[in-house]
């Protein structure tokens, strides 16, 4: 018996729904868009001695160079060929970073674009950010090599060869996504060839893939590509472990395709958490933080150890995907830091933290015309992430993740881990608290009034540092006190025009 129980827990954390992060790493952040070199660094430097556990890349294969709009973020989303050249930076410099986030304790997730290639309307010849041929009309992608053989089109059946309807599973997995080649999935040749490009990352060291438009993709499909996936490399990773997979479904409740149909190889990124997460945030529709008691799968979310959650997406965040107004991000920095706080606190899934770059948003009839805009470039060249003497990033990356209390929220999400959610409290309406066993609590404040209160904390008595108006450093706290008695009780008090409405104090804040 307990060698059963023995087996099944290690085959439990060898399966692909282990992120494979360092205990003591409990999120992960996408690092939109940057290059190779300044993620490499920013493990180093930033990441690993602040406890995230992993970072989410761009993707990292040879795509199409889109001059109108000029370098549109999205041209990585149309791959030419399985070359790790890309806008970020080359094979070697991939390795490199891979390399040294792993030797930091940081574990590399990459985004991995396998549905499709390129647009059908993107002109043939080698503006390739490897300088690949290719050639949309004959769907000819010599560099990996694909021909006309491996594409759906022969399987769609709308007018225009695209997907029209969201309501036909079929469509949606067997056209085109916007118009993007549709690779044929069924085809052991196309699964060998994808599957050779993952295992050319998993034997560099990468810890999993986040699966882009997984939605696009028979989940039986992927089964198959990832049956044919390398273990980790043993550099880093124990013997045996699989990648941790993560699939990019959207399942906001109103179509056929459900995200549960992909729960047999790995994760799902969970739509609806952020989308509510902000309407309760922004008291749309009568919602309120008060309601949040129940969060979770009685929420109508999916069950917590197979979902991917965040505030906001690379998508979303302006305006497409499942975009709407309610998704909370950067652009509205009091409540997003309060939305990444209620989120880092909460046991609910596994999170992934964003941190974008600034672009010249512009709405016009309610429609941001600039959500196209590349990262910081020179004449298309990636600009370095440079960090100012506040710790704050430089030529237009926002770097949430640096934000203090975002970086502080990391922290506490470590702090608490496995303890249970304990000691809620609300007052009917946007002031809530709650804890986690005996290692964390948190209070918000998102009513127009202030916030008078004593609360159980469930934390040993003792002098906290709240980590959201400040930081612990040695023995001194910059930001509020909290004063935590013999029977566990502290008082709390939080204005409603507080520059953060919210407090969060840990067993590592203790002073
Ligand atoms: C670009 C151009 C296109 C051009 C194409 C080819 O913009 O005009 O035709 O090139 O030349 C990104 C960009 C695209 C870009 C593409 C390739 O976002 O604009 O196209 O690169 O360069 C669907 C997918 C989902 C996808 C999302 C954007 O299901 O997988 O669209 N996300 C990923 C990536 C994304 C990337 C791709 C996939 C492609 O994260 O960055 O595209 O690799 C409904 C459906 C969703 C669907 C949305 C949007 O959502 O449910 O599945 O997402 O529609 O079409 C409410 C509903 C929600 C609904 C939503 C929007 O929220 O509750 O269900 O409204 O209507």
């Amino acid at each position: 018996m307990k060698f059963f129980l023995l087996l099944s827990a290690i085959a439990f954390c060898w399966a692909q729904y282990t992120p494979h992060t360092n205990p003591g790493g409990t999120s992960i952040v996408h690092l939109f868009e940057w290059r190779w070199a300044d993620i490499a660094l920013e493990c180093e430097r930033y990441l690993a001695p602040n406890g995230f556990g992993g970072v989410q890349v761009s993707p990292p294969s040879e795509n199409a160079i889109i001059n109108n709009p000029p370098r549109p973020w999205w041209e990585r989303y149309q791959p030419i060929s399985y070359k790790l050249c890309t806008r970020s930076g080359n094979e070697d410099e991939f390795k490199d970073m891979v390399t040294r986030c792993n030797n930091v304790g940081v574990r590399i997730y990459a985004d991995a674009v396998i549905n499709h290639m390129c647009g059908s309307g993107v002109s043939a010849g080698t503006n390739s950010t490897c300088g690949s041929y290719f050639n949309p009309g004959s769907k000819d992608f010599p560099a990996v090599p694909y021909s006309h053989w491996d594409f759906n089109d022969g399987k769609c059946k709308t007018g225009s060869g695209d997907i029209e309807n969201y309501t036909d599973p079929y469509q949606v997995r067997d056209c085109r996504l916007v118009s993007l080649l549709d690779l044929a999935l069924e085809k052991d040749y196309v699964r060998s060839k994808i599957a050779e490009y993952l295992n050319h990352l998993i034997d560099i060291g990468v810890a999993g893939f986040r699966i882009d438009a997984s939605k696009h993709m028979w989940p039986g499909d992927v089964k198959a590509i990832l049956d044919k996936l390398h273990n980790l490399n043993t550099s880093w990773f124990p013997e045996g472990s699989k990648a941790f997979i993560y699939q990019e479904v959207i399942d906001m409740g109103g179509e056929p395709i459900k995200g549960s149909e992909y729960f047999g190889n790995g994760h799902v990124t969970e739509f609806k958490y952020g989308a509510k997460l902000g309407t309760v945030l922004r008291k749309w529709n009568g919602e309120k933080m008060s309601y949040l008691k129940n969060w979770g799968e009685d929420w109508g979310f999916m069950p917590s150890d197979k979902a991917v959650v965040f505030v906001d997406n690379h998508d979303n965040q302006r305006g497409s995907g499942a975009g709407g107004a309610s998704i909370l991000t950067f652009w509205d920095s009091r409540l997003y830091k309060m939305g990444v706080g209620f989120m880092l606190a909460h046991p609910y899934g596994f999170t992934r933290v964003m941190s974008s770059f600034h672009w010249p948003r512009y709405f016009e009839n309610g429609k941001d015309v600039n959500a196209w805009v590349g990262p910081p470039n020179n004449d298309g060249e990636i600009k370095e992430v440079t960090i100012n003497p506040d710790t704050t990033c430089g030529n237009d990356w926002v770097c949430e993740h640096r934000w203090r209390q975002i970086k502080n929220m990391v922290a506490f999400r470590n702090v608490v881990d496995g303890q249970p959610f304990t000691n809620w409290w609300d007052n009917g309406s946007n002031q809530v608290a709650f804890g986690r066993g005996d290692k964390g609590f948190i209070v918000f404040n998102n009513d127009d009034w202030s916030l008078f209160v004593t609360l159980q904390t469930g934390l040993p008595a003792g002098t906290y540092c709240d980590v959201i108006s400040g930081d612990k450093s040695d023995s001194n706290c910059t930001g509020i006190k909290i004063y935590v008695s013999s029977d566990g009780k502290a008082n709390f008090s939080i204005s409603n025009s507080a520059e953060d409405p919210f407090i969060a104090i840990h067993a590592d804040s203790k002073l």
